[in-house]
């Protein structure tokens, strides 16, 4: 009984799908050089909702080239910070004056429930361009304590980076671009964003808002088409200084390759396989209703979803148990109804690749605890599934399955040493959770787990203060925090002689 619906949308919204969607190239809106477009599909219904611009190099290449002139010669990075911050907090502004707009167009184009697009995706972009805001101004160098003899004068300057590619995903749009423009405008870099092809639309919007917060023409230029082709031109390009990539490890190992032509510099937001390890003295009703929303949140497709849980042996039938009960109560259904929590997943690629995962629990011997199946007969759902009795050698424990489907293994070793090898069993480290009440257990865990985020007593925690990343293959770098104007700046050291 999935209730697929759509309901009636906001007259803002029907005017916004209803034109010919264009790409944003040196502050004009144009067609692709091809004259193409490709279709934008509603995941719930299958439905084109758009036809939006089919970009490839040619349109790369003019993008770059108008990101590079506002770079050399633009008012942008010689602005005042002052100016650069108050522009930059405006787009939050902006955000928040049309926020109900932008969370049902994510509910539309990504499936996600619009209740979660407008607290989370939404509201979490809005405080990202505030965050970076106050970075602005605060870009210094240092004077530095030199050691060779005579009289010095040494200090570093700190630098905009120059043109930047950013390449997004589709499982947050809005918030990946959030996450990826706000750091680069607010240290004065130019930019050239691709979003993904299966969700380009909030990003199109957006540039309507980088228009009307005053930001100079040429400094955010958005493209949208194939990462085989305009992604790849874009990571490849030689007069671009530096590319961040959110997407699939795959991917990212290509963009590495792509990018050694010139040696920009690169970032990385890659896959994950976090654990959630529960122990036995976890608050257990928060421990389960946590653990739940660490997979299904946005229909388990975070790279930070809590998809193998660890339960200690003595809550193990409990947490289980309770998980389960906790994926019967979730509402599937179009994500534009507001009573619904569980949405379709983005695409037919993504609902083949689920089910052929839980096709490969089943073979290798998972029990189904609940789901198990793809739902409805019509649009990209699939049923919230715990897999039980799962071990380290299925590929459902291995490797990524970005949907609703979490892997339950139970652990009696008290020895915190041996739980943290079964956490670090993983060529991913994005992120873990610990659960429990023991403030010990908690921190020593979070030192010996290899993840670039721990959450206690949480899971999927995000913040634009909170330095977001991985250790081994999920990535290179960290987002947001003040690490992040790391990667937007380059360092200049200048030593005078007195
Ligand atoms: O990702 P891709 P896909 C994982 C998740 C998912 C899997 C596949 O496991 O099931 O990846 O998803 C652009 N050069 N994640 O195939 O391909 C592409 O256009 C340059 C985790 O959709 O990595 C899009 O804009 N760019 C992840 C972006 O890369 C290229 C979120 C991501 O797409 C390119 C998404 C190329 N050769 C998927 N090929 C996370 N970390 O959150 C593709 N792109």
């Amino acid at each position: 009984n999935i209730a697929v619906r759509k309901p009636l949308l906001g007259s803002a919204l029907s005017g916004f799908l209803g034109q010919n969607r264009k790409i944003l190239i040196d502050g004009k809106w144009v067609q692709a050089q091809n004259g193409q477009t490709f279709e934008v599909e509603d995941p719930a219904t299958q439905e084109i909702i758009a036809h939006v611009p089919l970009g490839d190099k040619a349109d790369i290449d003019l993008a770059v080239a108008a990101a590079r002139r506002a770079f050399d010669s633009g008012p942008w990075s010689r602005m005042s910070p002052g100016e650069r911050s108050r522009i930059v907090w405006k787009l939050g502004d902006l955000l928040e004056k049309y926020a109900d707009e932008f969370a049902e167009l994510e509910a539309l184009d990504n499936g996600k429930p619009v209740t979660n697009a407008r607290k989370g995706d939404v509201q979490g972009s809005i405080e990202m361009f505030r965050y970076m805001a106050g970075w602005a101004t605060r870009l210094n160098g240092e004077t530095i304590q030199v050691s060779s003899p005579g009289n010095w004068h040494a200090y570093t300057l700190r630098e905009p980076v120059g043109v930047v590619g950013q390449i997004i995903p589709w499982n947050f749009p809005l918030m990946m671009a959030a996450w990826k423009l706000a750091p680069a405008l607010a240290s004065g870099c130019t930019i050239v964003l691709k979003p993904a092809e299966q969700t380009p639309l909030s990003a199109l919007r957006f540039g309507e808002l980088i228009q009307e917060a005053g930001i100079p023409d040429g400094v955010v230029n958005i493209v949208t088409g194939f990462g085989e082709t305009a992604g790849a031109a874009l990571a490849a390009h030689p007069d671009v200084d530096k590319v961040a990539f959110t997407g699939s490890t795959e991917v990212g190992k290509i963009i590495v390759r792509a990018a050694a032509g010139n040696l920009k510099r690169v970032s990385l937001e890659l896959g994950g396989k976090s654990p959630a390890i529960v122990f036995p003295d976890a608050d257990l009703d928060l421990a389960i209703a946590g653990t739940a929303d660490a997979i299904f949140y946005n229909q388990g497709q975070c790279c930070t979803a809590g998809s193998r849980l660890f339960a200690h042996k003595s809550v193990y039938d409990k947490v289980v148990a309770g998980v389960a009960a906790a994926a019967g109560k979730l509402k599937i259904g179009h994500g534009l109804d507001p009573t619904v929590n569980l949405g379709p997943l983005v695409s037919k690629e993504q609902h083949d690749r689920v089910k052929g995962f839980l096709d490969s629990g089943r073979k290798e011997g998972a029990e189904v605890v609940t789901g198990g199946k793809i739902a409805g007969n019509q649009g990209y759902f699939v049923e919230p599934t715990v897999l039980a009795k799962t071990n380290r050698d299925m590929r459902v424990v291995r490797e990524e399955i970005f949907g609703p489907v979490v892997c339950v293994q139970s652990f009696d070793d008290d020895s915190l040493e041996a739980v943290a090898k079964f956490a670090n069993d993983t060529e991913y480290g994005l992120q873990a959770s610990v659960w429990t009440r023991n403030l010990k257990t908690a921190h020593m865990m979070a030192r010996k787990i290899k993840a670039g985020t721990i959450c206690i007593n949480t899971h999927n925690y995000g913040d634009p203060a909170w330095p977001f990343g991985g250790y081994k293959q999920s990535g290179w770098g960290r987002e947001m925090g003040k690490e992040v104007m790391e990667h937007y700046t380059e360092t200049k050291s200048v030593a005078a002689r007195l």
